[in-house]
């Protein structure tokens, strides 16, 4: 055991054992080795009382897609650090839902409770926000409560849903209003029931609310509706946490939570090769802007990429959902070839929940150019990655192309749009989008969102 762990792991029993009062717990911006116990707030306090440690769980519904659910991840991690400027939230910690059986994740393996630390950098986002997985909320719960996790208590399980009527007179105004529950109101997850997909957990007390607006809001409402059982430690979990929208979309606290989310460093290391063996990319040769920490990154512009074209072309649902605007294969490798011969380009990696036989088509389309997708080197490095981990490493090779063309109304997209912008990329180089037609121009676009310093 090191020391460090060692110190942590004593800290950590103090102020579980309420012998470190809030006059101690130190108030800092910048995260440091001490972040497990100290809450990192603007808050400064004389009061000697100790602040009770709440932990607040979220979910997503259940047909939610991975990309959406990671913009929902930053609603959550910026409204954190709002909550925490009140003293008696400023020992929040924000638990991460585990991965669990996602729609799209359609291969056969094992894919309940994926912790966040497979898909992305815990310690680079725990440079922005108070975050513990799952397995550490269960392993401080145990601690709390005298080592017995049979039973996790959720003090207050707030169930959202939108309201039947948006607008009150023609206008959005953010509110809350508490609705009675119907039966059968936590969907199953993975086919299994009970929260989160663990059959451990209960609830004290289930409240059923109809809810529209940004994140702020919820402090007035977990005031209004706290609990009277909680005691040392308080837990509260929001369902449907998607129905809260972004206080601000795209300004810098959101740019700083989007920054801190950098991928985990075995599927970089994945993507990172496979960019040496088949474009000769690399960060230094690309230009791309890779400091050690996201907190050193600065505005910036002058990313050359790598020597080829990355496409994401999404099939799948979009060929039913989404007629109107998802091209035909021939219409996409039309448009492919135009910005080729326009950037004197010969490779094109492609990024898409295709099939095989779709792949091998939108080939023969592409016959004079070197078309390639990533593929896991065996059945078993592909259960090991599994279906997200995958469509990542697919994200970080289209992340560092010359040029990028990806789907209309796509998150998939979208997140490699961001990605772009952090490495810092010129906007045209990013800002693409499919037409339904074979040319490129002319219809509808994804809006552009650049990057947002202070
Ligand atoms: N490997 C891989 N998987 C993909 C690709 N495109 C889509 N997928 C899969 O399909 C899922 C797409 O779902 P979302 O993450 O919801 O994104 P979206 O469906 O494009 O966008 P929404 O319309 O907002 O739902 C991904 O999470 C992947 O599992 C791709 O290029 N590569
Ligand atoms: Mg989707």
């Amino acid at each position: 055991m090191n020391l460090k762990y060692f110190i942590t792991q004593i800290l950590f029993l103090l102020i579980l054992l309420g012998h470190v009062s809030a006059k101690d717990v130190k108030f800092c911006k910048s995260r440091d080795f001490f972040l497990h116990i100290y809450s990192c707030s603007p808050v400064q306090s004389d009061s000697t009382e100790p602040i009770p440690r709440t932990y607040l769980l979220y979910d997503i519904n259940p047909s939610e897609g991975f990309n959406l659910r990671r913009d929902v991840y930053i609603r959550m991690a910026v409204f954190l650090r709002t909550l925490q400027r009140h003293r008696e939230y400023a020992n929040t910690k924000l638990v991460l839902p585990p991965w669990s059986a996602l729609y799209h994740w359609r291969s056969p393996s094992n894919q309940m409770h994926i912790p966040w630390a497979h898909f992305f950098d815990l310690n680079s986002m725990l440079r922005y926000a108070d975050v513990i997985e799952m397995h550490q909320f269960f392993e401080e719960y145990r601690w709390i409560t005298g080592g017995d996790v049979s039973v996790v208590r959720i003090d207050e399980f707030y169930r959202l849903q939108h309201f039947e009527d948006m607008f009150e007179n023609g206008v959005f105004v953010d509110k809350f209003e508490q609705t009675a529950c119907q039966k059968n109101s936590i969907p199953s997850v993975g086919g299994i029931s009970g929260i989160l997909g663990y059959r451990n957990i209960t609830i004290n007390e289930l409240i059923c609310m109809r809810f529209q607006g940004a994140a702020s809001i919820l402090y007035s409402m977990f005031e209004k509706f706290k609990s009277k059982t909680s005691g040392k430690q308080r837990v509260i979990m929001l369902y449907n946490a998607e129905t809260i929208l972004h206080d601000h979309w795209g300004n810098v606290d959101y740019w700083e939570a989007r920054r801190s989310m950098r991928f985990s460093e075995q599927l970089t290391r994945i993507a990172d090769k496979f960019r040496v063996d088949f474009f000769n990319s690399s960060n230094e040769w690309d230009r791309v802007q890779r400091p050690a920490y996201w907190t050193e990154e600065v505005p910036y512009r002058k990313a050359r990429g790598g020597d080829y074209l990355c496409a994401h072309l999404r099939r799948a649902d979009f060929l039913h959902g989404r007629q109107k605007t998802t091209p035909s294969l021939r219409a996409a490798a039309s448009q492919i070839k135009q910005r080729l011969l326009e950037l004197g380009l010969r490779k094109v990696f492609i990024s898409s929940d295709c099939d095989r036989t779709e792949f091998h088509e939108l080939k023969n389309h592409l016959k004079r150019f070197k078309v390639v997708r990533y593929t896991p080197e065996s059945k078993q490095e592909a259960e090991r990655l599994k279906d997200g981990g995958i469509a990542i490493i697919d994200q970080i090779i289209c992340s560092h192309a010359r040029y990028f063309v990806g789907t209309y109304e796509s998150t998939f997209t979208y997140r490699i749009y961001e990605e772009r912008e952090i490495l810092g990329f010129a906007k045209d180089l990013t800002f693409n989008t499919f037409c339904k037609d074979e040319e490129l121009g002319g219809s509808e676009k994804n809006s552009v969102w650049p990057i947002q310093y202070d």
